[in-house]
C-alpha cells in the first residue's frame, strides 16, 4: 500500500487510542482489529465514505451558494480538478483507515453535451479510480447514476413524460453498471432521484410507474449479461426533490418490487433521515426490511428533528446507532452492505479536517453501538421479555394456526372454552429502563 500525503498533509493516519484519549484525531472505540460476536468490527461495519458530500460539498443550500472551497476543487480544468479531487478522497480514505469508498458517475468526472464525451471521461477517471484502488487497498461498496441534477431530469429519470429522457437514463444506468462492475463493487444503488411527482394534475403515476419497473428489468438483463454479481439495492425516500416519491419506504419499495416481479433482484439501502422523514425511525425501517430479507445497505446519517427536511447529518446518536446495530447483527450482519456516511458537513465547518472529525464521530458511534447491542443480545433479558409476550403462540393451538390448520370452528371452541378478558402486561417501562442501563 502507498500513501499520498498531499491534501491533508497535517493529518497522519488515524488510529485507535481508546476511551480515555483526547486526541480528537483518534478513534475511542473503532478498533478495526478488535472481535465482536465473532467478526472484526471492520468486517460487522464496513465503513464507507460518499464521494459526493465528502469531496464534492460545498455547504451550498437553497438559500446560498457554497462557502467551502477546498483545495482539491482549484483548478485549471475540469479534468484536472476531476484528477485531484479523486486523489485527496483516497488519501482521506486512507488515513481514515475506512475500507470502502462510493460514488454516482457524475461526482467523479465531467458531464459534456455529448454522450459519448461524457462516456470517455468517465472511463478516464475509472482508470484512475482502479489504480487507486489498487495502489491503497480501499473497495468499491457500490455505485450509482446521477439521475436527477441535470435539467433534462426535471420530471424524473425513468419515470419521466418524455421517452428521450428514459433512453438517456438508461444509458447512463447501463455505462454506470459497467463501471462499477469494472472497480469490483459489491452493489449498486437505484436512488430514486426525481422519480415522483409534484402533482398529479399532470401526473399519469399507473405509467410512471410500470416505466420505472422496466428501467429497473432492463438493469438486471444487462446486469446478468455482464455477469455482474454485486447486489442491486433500492433506497427508499418518502419525499424531496419530489413533493411525492415513489420509492417512498421500505414497505412501498417491497409492494413494488413484488408487483413487477423484481424481488429476487433487489435488496434496501435504508437511510435513516429518509427512514424520519417518512415517518418512522430508522429501526423501523431496518426491522421492516430485516424482517423480509431486503435488509442489504445502510446510508448511515441523521436528520434534525428541528427540521423537517434531508439535512444528512453525521450519525452522533449512539441511542439510535445502537438499536439500528440490534437489527443488523440480529439479522446476522452485512454481506455485501456496509455503512456509508451519507452525510455532509454543515455549512459552517469549513477545514479539510473537520471531514475527519466528521467521520471519526460516526465510526466511534457506530463502533460503541455494536458493542452495546452485541452486550444486549448476549445478556438476553430484552429477548426473554420479548418471548414471555408471544409465549402463548408456542401452545398446540397456537402453533397449529401459525402452520395454516386451525379452522374458524375449532377457535371458536377455544373461545367459548377460555373466554379471554385480558392480556399481560406489555412491560414497556421496564424494557426502556432495561435498555437504560446499557448506556
Ligand atoms: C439523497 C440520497 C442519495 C443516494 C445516492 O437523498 O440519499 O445521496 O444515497 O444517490
Ligand atoms: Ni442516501
Ligand atoms: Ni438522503
Amino acid at each position: 500500500m502507498t500513501q499520498s500525503d498531499t491534501w491533508f498533509p497535517n493529518v497522519q493516519n488515524i488510529s485507535f487510542e481508546g476511551s480515555d484519549s483526547r486526541n480528537p484525531l483518534a478513534f475511542t472505540h473503532y478498533h478495526a482489529d478488535e472481535m465482536v460476536a465473532g467478526k472484526t468490527m471492520r468486517d460487522h461495519l464496513r465503513f464507507t465514505v460518499c464521494y459526493w458530500h465528502a469531496m464534492r460539498g460545498t455547504g451550498a443550500d437553497p438559500f446560498g451558494v457554497g462557502c467551502r472551497l477546498m483545495p482539491w476543487s482549484v483548478a485549471d480544468d475540469e479534468m484536472q480538478a476531476a484528477h485531484q479531487t479523486m486523489d485527496a478522497m483516497f488519501e482521506f480514505v486512507t488515513k481514515l483507515g475506512a475500507p470502502f469508498w462510493c460514488f454516482h458517475d457524475r461526482d467523479i468526472a465531467p458531464e459534456c453535451d455529448d454522450l459519448a464525451e461524457t462516456n470517455a471521461k468517465l472511463d478516464e477517471m475509472i482508470d484512475h479510480a482502479d489504480r487507486l484502488q489498487e495502489s491503497t487497498g480501499v473497495r468499491l461498496l457500490w455505485g450509482t447514476a446521477c439521475l436527477f441534477t441535470h435539467p433534462r431530469y426535471m420530471g424524473g429519470a425513468g419515470t419521466s413524460p418524455s421517452v428521450d429522457v428514459f433512453a438517456h437514463a438508461a444509458a447512463q444506468v447501463k455505462k454506470a453498471i459497467e463501471v462499477t462492475h469494472r472497480l469490483g463493487g459489491e452493489g449498486y444503488v437505484f436512488w430514486g432521484g426525481r422519480e415522483g411527482y409534484d402533482t398529479l394534475l399532470n401526473t399519469d403515476m399507473r405509467r410512471e410507474g410500470e416505466h420505472l419497473a422496466r428501467l429497473l428489468h432492463l438493469a438486471v438483463e444487462h446486469k446478468q449479461a455482464l455477469g455482474f454479481e454485486g447486489q442491486f439495492y433500492i433506497e427508499p425516500k418518502p419525499c424531496e426533490p419530489s413533493t411525492h416519491q415513489y420509492d417512498y419506504d421500505a414497505q412501498s419499495c417491497h409492494a413494488f418490487l413484488l408487483k413487477h416481479g423484481l424481488v429476487d433482484h433487489f435488496k434496501l439501502n435504508i437511510e435513516a433521515n429518509h427512514a424520519t422523514l417518512a415517518g418512522h425511525t430508522f429501526q423501523h425501517e431496518l426491522d421492516y426490511a430485516a424482517g423480509h430479507d431486503l435488509l442489504g445497505s445502510i446510508d448511515a446519517n441523521r436528520g434534525d428533528p428541528l427540521l423537517g427536511w434531508d439535512t444528512d447529518q453525521f450519525p452522533t446518536d449512539l441511542r439510535d446507532a445502537t438499536m439500528a446495530m440490534l437489527v443488523v447483527l440480529r439479522s446476522g450482519g452485512f454481506s455485501t452492505g456496509g455503512l456509508n456516511f451519507d452525510a455532509k458537513l454543515r455549512r459552517q465547518s469549513t477545514d479539510p479536517v473537520d471531514l475527519f472529525y466528521a467521520h471519526i464521530g460516526g465510526m466511534d458511534t457506530f463502533a460503541r453501538a455494536l458493542k452495546i447491542a452485541d452486550q444486549i443480545i448476549q445478556d438476553g433479558r430484552l429477548d426473554e421479555l420479548m418471548r414471555l409476550r408471544y409465549v402463548s403462540w408456542d401452545s398446540d393451538l397456537g402453533r397449529s394456526i401459525e402452520a395454516g390448520n386451525a379452522s374458524m370452528a375449532e377457535l371458536e371452541a377455544h373461545a367459548m372454552k377460555t373466554n379471554v378478558q385480558a392480556i399481560d402486561s406489555g412491560r414497556q417501562e421496564l424494557m426502556e429502563n432495561l435498555l437504560n442501563g446499557y448506556f
